[in-house]
Order: structure tokens, then sequence, then C-alpha cells
């Protein structure tokens, strides 16, 4: 029989892999293999990007049909006090939607639209119309996001202080030294073999800096492993060894950056000695790093969410990383760090409606959690978690009355779960929706819940902007039942109520529209399936990225020179932070929460937690319930130093309970090395779904997920982050009420 394949792309993890789908007549896949021709992931495919088979084929727990609760009736009782009890009936689309509107449109009259949340968690191709449908309700920017704690905390000191509105992932395939900085490249690896292959060479040195001695710290030349949330303190140090060595550019420091004299003043002190104290690292280490970084250029780094962003310090950390970067100068160079044209056409007002929609009349929209951390009013465009849970539970600043969650599952995804928990099922709230692939434990408390396509069942596309490659992609199969994509819903939601912002007639449309926008390609869907991929410019050269624009005058919006931050220059010294209350320097700060600075609560709880650590086949809290990814990893576990298992009766493989101030969690104890002492490593699915066909356990939102350890308070000031990598607790043996 003839197999029909389609190209098209991964989306389980943000390596967005290019793949070739064979599906059968029966409109099953049959199987699923990586893209050679993709010019990004050349051929690289991993075991979960090939169980969407399984996603796809088996439909166990497959969310199909939109569904209500039985006893929530918008028109009538609601019954909140039966969330997560009563059961779902079926309803058609049509049903939905209209409650959908419906209900957002009472609600804006009667609160205002603010009191519509719609959340959102990590990027799944469809965000950009996540924030158009927030400007069609009123609003402005995301709603509620994960921003607080997912690299933004770093995005923005390295705009503050480089001017480059990104994550900064270096180019590590081309960097002489490649710094992995608290990242791990879990399923995201193409690059890795490249680095491999240049050591292999003798010209590339590898330094990973991470909590745990992860996957390529084996591979590095140097593995620092700090205590949490103290990164700051290495950068100042790394700095210090570069100035008194000598190994920056005088002419480039001269030329492009301001504040070094203070910087210089500031770093004087911070020996690798006073870092290695308070990072609990070695000081040779540190000195060897240094000297790969000062003499082994260019410095290309890739910076995760362990140094800047789940820390009360979080800003402070990234602030002094994006010095140690402008220092060494790699701005804008092959094996450096590259430096985008804009942050994204992902954002860019054509789509998102942020700025055109906004009614200048219109009274400035509340922000909630604003007040209390003004940089995240700034620059988070949206809501602050916990200002906005609280505000559910109180009333207070004012009332918040729906939940929308596309691709979100704030049980497992936000910090100090039993506020969430209380928040999602609160008398309060009027109206909860979750939209995604299966019953996921916030679905569970919704009133309506609506079925999703995943990545081999919709038409989608993607752009690589430093790259410069363009895809679209075909849907390799039909969706089950009546599953709809994400843009899908977004449409039918704006066509109901903003219809003038949603005139196209369906996804292909609304693909095509935005090449036709954005890259000025005027063609058919078939036409634009008929190329492998395109560059962004029509008649351009794929790959190809014009370097150090700053020297050219294209990165300031007046076309001056320099990079585009107030002075023009890389500011070591910053005034616009200081704005904000900060330290106009960088600076190390110790963790609101940590043996140092708080030895009371140490006492009690002595170890320090680090949560959400990636591992391969799990994306968040998705796909515990799959089989060919659950193999992997059946059992809940936490990763403890055998000195700490040791010293607090614990053996390997055996249950234990990880306590801290504001909830506990059960999970088996994997005794390991790999994890630095004193710190437990909580891994970040939750293994909140049961896998039938391996006879496994789903342990919800309450047994075995980190965040309802972490407190949400004290957060990180002018940003909110909050302390999922440095909170305080205990590890002792067995389950208790667990
Ligand atoms: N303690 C702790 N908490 C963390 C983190 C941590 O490291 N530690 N990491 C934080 C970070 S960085 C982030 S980005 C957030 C992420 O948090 P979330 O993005 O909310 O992640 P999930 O909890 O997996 O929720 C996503 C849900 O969307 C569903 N889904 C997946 N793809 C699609 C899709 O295309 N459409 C629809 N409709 N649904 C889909 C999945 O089945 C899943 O139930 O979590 C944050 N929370
Ligand atoms: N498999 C898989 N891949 C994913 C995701 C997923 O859920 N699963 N989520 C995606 C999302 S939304 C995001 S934002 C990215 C996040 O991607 P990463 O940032 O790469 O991933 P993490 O594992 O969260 O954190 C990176 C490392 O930080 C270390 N670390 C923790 N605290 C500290 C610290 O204080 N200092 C230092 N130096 N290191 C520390 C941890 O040990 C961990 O190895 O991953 C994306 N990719
Ligand atoms: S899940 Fe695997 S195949 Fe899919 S995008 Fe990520 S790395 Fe690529
Ligand atoms: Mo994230």
């Amino acid at each position: 029989m003839a197999l029909k394949k389609t190209r098209t792309m991964c989306t389980t993890c943000h390596a967005r892999c290019g793949v070739l789908v064979y599906s059968d007549e029966d409109n099953r896949i049959v199987k699923i293999e990586g893209d050679p021709d993709n010019v990004k992931s050349k051929g690289v495919i991993c075991g979960s990007g090939m169980s969407e088979r399984e996603i796809h084929n088996n439909l166990e727990g497959r969310l199909l049909y939109p569904m209500k609760r039985v006893d929530w009736d918008p028109k009538g009782e609601r019954n909140p006090e039966n969330r997560g009890k009563s059961a779902f009936e079926r309803i058609s689309w049509d049903e939905a939607m209209d409650i959908i509107a419906d209900e957002c449109l009472r609600i804006k009259e009667a609160y205002g639209p603010e009191a519509i949340i719609t959340g959102q968690g990590t990027g799944r191709v469809a965000n950009h119309w996540h924030c158009r449908i927030n400007s069609s309700l009123g609003l402005e920017g995301w709603s509620l996001v994960p921003t607080h704690v997912c690299l933004m905390p770093h995005i923005l000191p390295n705009a503050f202080t480089l001017g480059v509105f990104s994550s900064a992932a270096g180019d590590m395939r081309n960097a002489h030294c490649a710094v992995l900085w608290g990242q791990n490249p879990a399923m995201e690896t193409a690059w890795c073999k490249e680095v491999f292959k240049n050591q292999a060479a003798g010209i590339t040195k590898l330094i990973v800096i991470d909590v745990r001695f992860q996957d390529m710290s084996k591979h590095a030349d140097v593995a620092l492993q700090p205590r949490p949330g103290t990164d700051a303190a290495l950068a100042l140090a790394f700095m210090h060894e570069i100035i008194e060595h000598g190994w920056y550019d005088p002419e480039f420091i001269e030329n492009w950056t301001y504040g070094f004299d203070e910087l210089a003043e500031r770093v004087k002190d911070w020996t690798p000695e006073r870092a290695a104290e308070i990072c609990q690292v070695d000081a040779d280490d540190i000195r060897l790093a240094a000297e790969y970084m000062g003499n082994w250029g260019p410095v290309g780094m890739c910076i995760g969410l362990g140094p800047g962003c789940m820390h009360t310090n979080a800003i402070q950390n990234g602030r002094a990383i994006a010095c140690l970067q402008g220092m060494l100068g790699y701005l804008d160079v092959k094996g450096g760090i590259p430096v985008p044209l804009s942050f994204s056409v992902m954002l860019d007002d054509k789509i998102t409606l942020w700025d055109s929609q906004k009614d200048p009349g219109r009274p400035e929209l509340f922000t909630f959690g604003g007040e209390e951390h003004p940089l995240y009013k700034s620059f988070g465009r949206s809501n602050d978690p916990h200002a906005v849970f609280n505000a559910i539970i109180t009333g207070e600043p004012r009332p918040v009355k729906a939940y929308i969650a596309i691709a979100n599952d704030p049980l497992l995804c936000y910090e100090n779960t039993n506020l969430t928990y209380q928040a999602m099922t609160s008398p309060n709230l009027d109206f909860v929706c979750v939209k995604d692939f299966y019953m996921s434990p916030t679905a569970k408390i919704a009133d309506l819940v609506l079925p999703s396509a995943d990545w081999s069942e919709r038409y989608s596309y993607d752009e690589e902007l430093d790259g410069n490659f363009l895809f679209t992609f075909d849907k390799a199969v039909d969706a089950p039942g009546e599953c709809w994509c994400d843009w899908q819903f977004f449409l039918e939601w704006g066509k109901r109520i903003d219809p003038d912002n949603w005139w196209w007639n369906d996804v292909q449309e609304m693909v095509l529209w935005r090449m036709k926008e954005f890259y000025g390609f005027d063609l058919t869907w078939d036409e634009f399936q008929s190329e492998k991929y395109r560059s962004t410019e029509p008649g351009g050269k794929q790959g190809e990225v014009v370097e150090k624009k700053y020297e050219k005058g294209l990165l300031r919006p007046d076309g001056s020179l320099g990079f585009p931050t107030p002075s023009g220059r890389i500011e070591f010294w910053c005034e616009s932070l200081a704005a904000f209350g900060y330290d106009p320097l960088p600076d190390f700060e110790e963790p609101a929460e940590s043996p140092v600075s708080t030895p009371e609560l140490a006492e009690e709880y002595p170890l320090v937690v680090v949560t959400g650590i990636r591992i391969y086949s799990f994306f968040h809290s998705a796909w515990t319930n799959t089989p060919a990814q659950r193999k992997m990893y059946p059992d809940p576990f936490v990763m403890i130093h055998p000195n700490d298992a040791r010293r607090y009766g614990i053996t390997d493989g055996e249950w234990v309970t990880v306590e801290s101030r504001v909830g506990h969690m059960i999970s088996k104890a994997y005794v390991t090395r790999e994890i630095k002492e004193g710190v437990v490593g909580v891994p970040r699915p939750g293994w909140r779904d049961e896998c039938k066909e391996l006879g496994l356990p789903g342990y919800g939102w309450d047994k075995a997920n980190g965040n309802v350890l972490i407190p949400s308070t004290p957060a990180e000031p002018g940003y909110g982050a909050t302390p999922m990598r440095s909170s305080l607790v205990k590890i002792y043996p067995g389950r208790g009420d667990l």
C-alpha cells in the first residue's frame, strides 16, 4: 500500500525539527523520519518527535470534542463548588464558541476587559494570534504567560546592557569558546555534535556552568557547579580575571562601551577566591574558565533558565552575565552572540494589533502586580500570576472573572500551586475554559474543555530570523474527532467578537497572508509547499547574516552607529535600570531564601530545591501518559547527592517526601553525584497523567509537582521572578499522607 509522505515540522519542543510523516489510507501515521533537507535540523529527530505516532494513532484519553460541565449553565446555576467533581457532556463547537464570546462580552461590560485572563504557556506556534485575540478583547499584550520566570528575566538585562532583545543564544556551532550556562540542551541537541567535532579538532573549548553535572558537563573542558542563584558572583570574578590579565580589546571597550572604569572598580575585589567561596566551586576552575573566555574567542554563550530566571536575584544575575558578554565583545559576529534585527516578527503590530487597536482615549489598563513589580509592568506585557491568583480569591484590587487557558496548565506551571488551585476553583471565577490535547489537571476543574490538534494534524509555519529561513508546513493527517488547532480557534473566536480584524476564511489563508504581509510572497498553498523552505527575503540567500550591524548603523532606529541602548553603547553602567531601583552596576545579591541569607529557616529546611529541570521525553507537564515517553522515566524522581542521602537516611529508589515552608510533594529518590551537594533537583513534568498502557499512575497536580514547594513571595523586586530554583526544603523517607 502506498504511503502518503508529508514534509512538515515537529513542534513538540522548541527545536522545531523538520520531519517526514508517512501515513496510510486510514489516516494513521505509520512512521516519522527526520527531514534531511531541512536546513536547520538536517535530518535530526528524537524519540519524542517520533512518538507523535502514538499521540495521533492512540486516542486513549485524547480530547476529541468540545465538552461542558453538566451542571455549569452560563445562563443559570454555575455550581462552582462542583468543579472537578461533575461529569462533562459533549457540545458542538458552535455552542462552545458562542459561550466563550458571550461570557467575555458579559464580563467585559460588567468588570472591564482586565477581568478576563487568557493564559498561555510556552510558545506553541500560535502565540501571536493569541496576542491578537487579546487586542480584540480590549486587552493589551499577553494577559498571563510565565514570562516572569521564562527567559525574560535574562532577556531584559541583555536588552538594557547590550540592546539585544533576545535570549542571546550564542552561535555555538562556530564558537571557539562555547559556554553553556544553566542551559540544558536536553532534546534540542542539533548543535552539540558540532561542538564535539570542534573540540576534537582542537579549535573549541566547552565550558559548562550548571548546578547539575548535566549531560554536556561530561564533555566540558571546564565544568563548574555553582550553588543555585550565585551566578552573578561567578560572572563578576570572570570579569575580574579578564581585566586583570588584559584579555579584552581596549579599542572595542573605548569605542562601544559605557562605564568600563566604574565596572573595573566594581569587580576589583571579585577575586576567584571570593566567588569560589560564595558559589562553592574551585577558584582554579574559575581562573581556567576565564582564561578560555579571554583567549579562545569568539565566545558563544547559551544561557538558559539556570542563572537568571528563577531566582529572587534573577535580574542582577542576568545583568552580570550580560556585562561579561559585552566585555568580551563578540557581538554580532560568527561564533559569538547573534543580534537579530528585530526581536521577532511574531510580535509585530500587524499581527498583534498591540498598538493600532488601542483606543487613544482609553484609560490605562490595569496590570495585576504592576505596582509591586514596576519592571514587569513596563516590559512584561503580561499580568503577574501571583497578583492574578490573589485577585481571583479576594476580588482585590479588582475582580478577575474568567480564565481561558490555551496550551497552558496553570496548576503545573505556576509557583505556589496550593494558591493557584484555590484560585482556579474559587466561586469568584465565573468561567474556566481549557484548550488542550488531554484532560490536564486544570482541564479537570474547568467548565468548558476544548480539543486540540497536534502538529501532524495542522497547518503551520515557522521562521528563523537569525538564519533567514521560512518554512510552511503541511498537515500530514486529519485531526481526530473535532480537534481544532489553536489558529482555527482564535480565528473563530475573533470572527465572533471582532470580525473586521479576523477576515480570513481558514488557517491556510492566515499562513499565506502572513507570508505576503511580512515577506512579500504572493503564492498559493501548493506553490508555497513546492519548495522545501524559502528565504525570508524573496530571492535572498538562506543563512546570510549581516555581521557587526552596530558598525553599519543598522541597529538604531535613527540609523546612527552603535547599539540600541540610550547611550548607543554597551552599558556596563546602566541608568535605565537604575531608574527601576537597581544598582547601575552589576552586583551579586544572595537569593532571598538560602542557607546564607536565612540561616534560621535553613535549620528546618537545609537544602535548596531546583525545580523544573528539563529531562528528555517530557515537555513541561505533557506526555507522561504516552508510553514511548513514559517508558524512559516511569516514576517521579528527585535527584539528591549521596552525602545528603546519607545525612537524611535516604536510599536510592525509595519514596521520599520533599517539604518546603509552603507545601510538600513525593517522588522516588535518585541518589546521584550529578546534583550538587546541598541541592534537591526536581525534574519538570510532575508526572501528572496516568499511562494506562504501562499500568503507571498519574500524580495529578498535588503529589509530585515541584511548584507546590515554591513560595510566591518574596519575589525578584522589579520583575517578580519567583524562586523556582532557590527555595529551601527538607527531604525525608516515606510518602507521608500522599
Ligand atoms: N517549578 C517550575 N515551574 C515552571 C518551570 C520550571 O522550570 N520550574 N518552567 C516554567 C516555564 S519556562 C514555562 S514556559 C512554563 C510552561 O508552562 P505551560 O506551558 O503551561 O506548560 P504545560 O504545563 O506543559 O502546559 C501546556 C499544556 O498545553 C498542552 N499543549 C501542548 N501543545 C499544545 C498546543 O499546541 N495547543 C494546545 N491547545 N495545547 C497544547 C499540553 O498538553 C499541556 O497540558 O512553566 C513554567 N513553570
Ligand atoms: N525536554 C524539554 N525541553 C524543553 C522544555 C521541557 O519542558 N522539556 N521546556 C522548554 C522551555 S519553555 C524552556 S524556557 C527551555 C528551558 O531550557 P533550559 O534553561 O535549558 O532548561 P532547564 O533544564 O530548565 O535549566 C537549565 C539548567 O539550569 C541548571 N540550573 C538550575 N539552577 C541553576 C543556577 O542557579 N545556576 C546555574 N548555572 N544553573 C542552574 C539546571 O541544573 C539545568 O540543567 O526548555 C525548553 N525545552
Ligand atoms: S521533540 Fe525532538 S523531533 Fe520534535 S522538535 Fe524537539 S528535538 Fe525535534
Ligand atoms: Mo519556558
